[in-house]
């Protein structure tokens, strides 16, 4: 059972077979599906489009709320000659868990929604014949699990699902489901450090492979130029006259990896690597040695009828509207993305903080919005926070860094969002959570969380651990909103003046204002265009009068689904554009700011 979490790339000794498409169906009403031997193959079935969310492609309420089992099954070929190769069949991430049986053997077992993970599939499959694969995906979360969340049963037997957080429990297959057909023996994986001196670009290296056969090194221009070569399986590459990665210019080389054996190519890998540092100096954070001013969003991966699955022409889509408005970084709010959009981020020169899916370490009672109510919540007070939600949000931290940790698009990992971190017992998690990512980063990037607005300066027990301080702040739209906005800049002033005495850089990660797209009113009220214009100009005063703040996040880039709930129409509002992506008036107003708001600002 091996996780890949190399990219699966092609080259000349590697073949990618994509397994996309429309694949059977069926929901678990009953969760008898392991009882029916299920996992042999399903008798009826509807049909799903993979990748894809479930929950919107159907008319039935109880598809879309389902709790539990959803199975899963198509059918491939595998060429005879491939029998002497290792063959990997890699999920890109299943949400939230994972069991897959091959022709009725099972292959793999994954928990954690986000991340890659599959099997060596040689010993399960049919060469040059039908091969038959089936996977159960199951959606429950509780106090444990990362995220968090917590179930409710009726009378009748029904479940439904209460997230922790503010975003709908999208389930299924979110990624590509990919055949490998790697070599006998093959690359592992890559780890890549990069540093630069003058003019003078350093890349070290080091590759894990199967074999200790000869590993040959080369570092390749963008016109496919070799810049800088090495052998074995670690070792540093001089580059001269380096081209560095810079926001918005993503200049990446390539690094050829090949093992050859008697001088005969065995396996070839190719990683994008982009050469460029990061580090945080005083209250400055420095991309290249340079102060940086994060211009963007806080975004979801989020859409109309697919939900959470990936959909290369919304990832396009809303690049194209990050260079339009003039942003230049974004945050994986809540979770982790497909491993799609890292990679196009890398080549635009977009800068992205990587977040974990530890969101919701807050005990709300069944409703995220609680927690801005400032209610007692205890959740780190209950033992199994210690003993187990910590583990998983440990294996969640080890997983990203090891699959995201050659982007040179990542310049920190946000390890939690808004835990309820004013609890006493909140410093002892996150002191372990904190020491644990400084171990497991090769790049040794900066480390933040964001800090929740009932967890003010002066009553967080979390932020002395962390490089950067992230706020995520509503002055102005959940506290002293509507007629009263105008007093809301003294209060956030106030509290920013605690927070500066940190000598930390503060990024603002969420800040903003529901907006039903369409609703005009002057003067403006609450949810009209108008109100989140004036909104967000408040706030950019502010922040533009705290030396400390060295970055803007806007919640949201684009309106969301969400829980159903009073305070949400359809889910969440705030987005600077809708969530078939065409631009508020609020965008407008971002563009402006953002056009005329240099990558150094504040430097
Ligand atoms: C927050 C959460 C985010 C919510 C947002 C909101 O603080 O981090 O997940 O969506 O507030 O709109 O209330």
């Amino acid at each position: 059972m091996e996780e890949q979490y190399l990219y699966p790339a092609e080259s000349p000794t590697r073949q990618v077979i994509d397994l996309s498409g429309i694949w059977k169906f069926k929901v678990d009403h009953n969760s008898e599906g392991k009882e029916k031997d299920w996992q042999n193959g399903l008798a009826d079935y509807c049909e799903v489009p993979v990748p894809s969310s479930f929950n919107d492609l159907f008319t039935d309420k109880d598809i879309r709320e389902h709790v539990g089992d959803v199975w899963y099954q198509t059918e491939f070929y595998l060429a005879e000659e491939w029998e002497n190769k290792n063959i990997n069949l890699r999920f890109g991430s299943a949400t939230h868990r994972a069991e897959v049986w091959l022709n009725g053997e099972k292959i793999a077992e994954h928990e954690g929604g986000y991340m890659p993970f599959g099997a060596i599939i040689n010993e399960a499959a049919n060469f040059g014949a039908k091969n038959t694969l089936v996977v159960v995906v199951n959606n429950e979360l509780d106090l444990t699990t990362i995220p968090t969340g917590q179930i409710k049963e009726y009378d009748d037997g029904k479940r439904r699902l209460f997230p922790y957080f503010d975003f709908f429990n999208y389930a299924g297959i979110h990624s590509a489901v990919k055949l490998q057909i790697l070599p006998k023996e093959y690359i592992y994986d890559i780890t890549t450090v990069t540093d630069f001196k003058g003019d003078t670009g350093f890349v070290d290296y080091e590759i894990e492979s199967s074999s200790h056969s000869e590993i040959k090194v080369e570092l390749k221009d963008i016109e496919g130029k070799v810049v800088a070569q090495n052998s074995g399986a670690e070792g540093k590459l001089e580059v001269k006259n380096v081209n560095l990665w810079q926001p918005g210019e993503g200049y990446l080389y390539n690094l050829e990896v090949s093992l050859l054996s008697a001088g005969e190519l065995i396996d070839n890998y190719r990683l994008p690597v982009g050469i460029r540092t990061v580090e945080v100096k005083g209250n400055r954070f420095l991309i290249n040695g340079e102060p940086f001013y994060f211009k963007g969003f806080g975004k979801h991966q989020d859409s109309e009828i697919n939900g959470r699955g990936f959909d290369p022409a919304v990832m396009i889509r809303d690049a194209e509207l990050l260079d339009w408005i003039g942003a230049n970084s974004v945050r994986t709010s809540h979770y982790p993305y497909d491993e799609e959009f890292y990679r196009m981020c890398d080549r635009r020169g977009v800068v992205v903080i990587d977040e974990t899916p530890a969101v919701g370490l807050f005990d709300m009672n069944l409703n995220f919005l609680a927690a801005g109510t400032g209610k007692e919540s205890d959740f780190f007070d209950k033992e199994i926070v210690h003993e187990q939600t910590i583990k998983n949000h440990k294996r969640e931290i080890k997983r990203l860094m090891q699959r995201d940790k050659n982007h040179a698009s990542v310049v920190m990992w946000c390890l939690a969002n808004e835990p309820d971190s004013a609890q006493e017992r909140a410093e002892e998690y996150f002191e372990e959570i904190f020491s644990y990512a400084r171990s497991h980063d090769p790049q040794e990037r900066p480390l933040t969380f964001t800090n929740i607005m009932t967890a003010p300066y002066g009553k967080c027990n979390v932020a002395q651990f962390a490089d950067v301080i992230s706020l995520n702040r509503y002055y102005g739209w959940y506290i002293i909103g509507g007629s009263e906005l105008e007093y809301a800049q003294k209060d956030f002033e106030e509290e920013l003046v605690g927070w500066e005495k940190e000598g930390k850089p503060i990024v603002m990660t969420e800040y903003g204002a529901d907006t039903k797209a369409g609703i005009h009113k002057l003067p403006s009220v609450q949810w009209s265009e108008e109100y989140q214009k004036e909104y967000l100009e408040l706030q950019h005063q502010v922040f533009d009068n705290c030396d400390s703040i060295v970055g803007e996040q806007m919640w949201n880039f684009a309106d969301f689904q969400t829980v159903e709930g009073i305070l949400r129409v359809n889910g969440n509002k705030k987005g600077a554009f809708t969530r078939d992506r065409q631009p508020k008036m609020a965008a407008h107003l971002l563009k402006e700011r953002w056009e005329n708001l240099p990558n150094n600002f504040k430097g």
